[in-house]
Formats: C-alpha cells, sequence, structure tokens
C-alpha cells in the first residue's frame, strides 16, 4: 500500500498525538516536516493543502483533512484492526469524544494562550490568569482520574494519546507536584505505543523553546 501523509511538527502536541494513533494502530505513515520557525506552512504550497496553516494534516490518497481529532478519529475508523481506541458503541464513544474535545478545546487553546506571547516575544513571562486557566485543566482531568487508570473505559482510547501530549507540553508553564492522579497518569501514558520516540522528543523540544523564552 502506498502510505498515507502525514505533514507534522516535531514539537507539536496535535501532530505528535496523530503520530501516536499511527504507531498504536500499526499504520505506516509518509512523514513530511512542515518546520513553523521556518514557515513553510505560510507558503504557497501548503497554504493550497491546508488554508487555516495548521499542522497536522493527514492526506489519505488524495482525501485530506487537517485537525488531528478529526485525523486521529478518521485513521482509527478505517485503519484500525479493531475499535479499542475509539469505541463503535455510542456511549463509549460518547466519552471520548467529550475528553478529545476538552483536550483541543480547552488545553491546547490554553497552552496557545500561553505560548503565542512568548513566541511572538511580547512577553517573559506568563501572566498569572493564564496559569490559573491551565491550573483549572489539571483540575478537571485530575477529578476524572479519580479511581481510573485512563481517562474514558478500561484501557487507552484516542482520549489519553490527545491528552498526554497536550497536557505534558503545559507542564512547561505550570507544575503538576499537587495533582497526584494526573502524575500517576502521565507515568502509565509512558507505556503507550511511540510514546518515547514520539511525544517524549515532542515534548522535550517543546520544553526547550519555551524555557528559551521564558524569564530566567
Ligand atoms: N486543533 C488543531 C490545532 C492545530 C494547531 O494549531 N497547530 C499549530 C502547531 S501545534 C500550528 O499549526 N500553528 C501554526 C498556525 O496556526 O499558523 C489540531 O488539533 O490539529
Amino acid at each position: 500500500m502506498v502510505r498515507p501523509i502525514l505533514y507534522f511538527g516535531i514539537w507539536s502536541p496535535p501532530s505528535s498525538a496523530v503520530r501516536m494513533t499511527a504507531k498504536a494502530i500499526g499504520l505506516d505513515l509518509n512523514l513530511r516536516e512542515i518546520d513553523l520557525f521556518k514557515k513553510d506552512h505560510l507558503k504557497d504550497d501548503y497554504l493550497k493543502i491546508n488554508p487555516q496553516h495548521t499542522i497536522p494534516v493527514f492526506n489519505d490518497h488524495g482525501f485530506v483533512i487537517s485537525d488531528s481529532h478529526a485525523i486521529m478519529t478518521y485513521m482509527v475508523d478505517k485503519y484500525a484492526e479493531n475499535d479499542n481506541l475509539y469505541p463503535k458503541d455510542l456511549k463509549k464513544r460518547a466519552i471520548v469524544n467529550q475528553r478529545l474535545h476538552y483536550s483541543g478545546g480547552v488545553i491546547f487553546c490554553r497552552l496557545l494562550g500561553a505560548l503565542q506571547p512568548l513566541l511572538r516575544g511580547t512577553t517573559k513571562t506568563v501572566s498569572p490568569a493564564s496559569q490559573q486557566f491551565l491550573e483549572d485543566s489539571y483540575k478537571y482531568i485530575n477529578t476524572i482520574l479519580d479511581g481510573r487508570k485512563w481517562l474514558a473505559g478500561d484501557s487507552y482510547t484516542l482520549a489519553d494519546i490527545s491528552t498526554i501530549t497536550a497536557i505534558s507540553s503545559v507542564t512547561v508553564f505550570k507544575s503538576i507536584n499537587d495533582y497526584p492522579n494526573l502524575i500517576n497518569w502521565m507515568k502509565n501514558c509512558q507505556e503507550l505505543p511511540g510514546y518515547p520516540d514520539i511525544a517524549a522528543v515532542g515534548i522535550k523540544e517543546f520544553h526547550n523553546l519555551v524555557s528559551q523564552r521564558l524569564e530566567k
């Protein structure tokens, strides 16, 4: 089979989530790196693929889709041998979807809120309001994880893959020390396929680029 293409970035949490999903289901990808600092995403060729100029983007033999959550769910529905990562059962799927929307719509957006001013160089700190927003998402995830190993169901799902890439990036801005369930879950996520070679590498790079811009 000709491998589907993934446009991705090394430190981009949603890109890592898609790559981990592909690894978990054994899907081999044709990886094309997009370097945001070189403005690859604003070049004409890329804008034709994704006018929203975000990574990741998946090109499945001519079918092009952006947004990690849309990509991951499509990928599992189309290519996975079973529905473990994204259950077909409506109620189980609804819970995974809720976590995915929280990961993308809340955690990742708050992460961007803290990150963008640093990247633009308009500040070298993270405002107390932004830190509070990030901490609020720790509280919520910590509560969901009460008495559970994984975020949705008895085994790991796309919810864990998406959330771990987002929240472990957030930890550069705010410590998780007060959230024991979150700490345990983050340790459990280190067992996920692709964690050491994809997530950990991306997280390290993300932490480096933020640390360089934060006031010492
Ligand atoms: N909701 C999207 C967010 C994608 C996103 O914002 N990616 C960032 C990198 S982590 C990006 O491409 N930024 C460049 C831009 O917005 O121009 C997803 O989950 O894929």
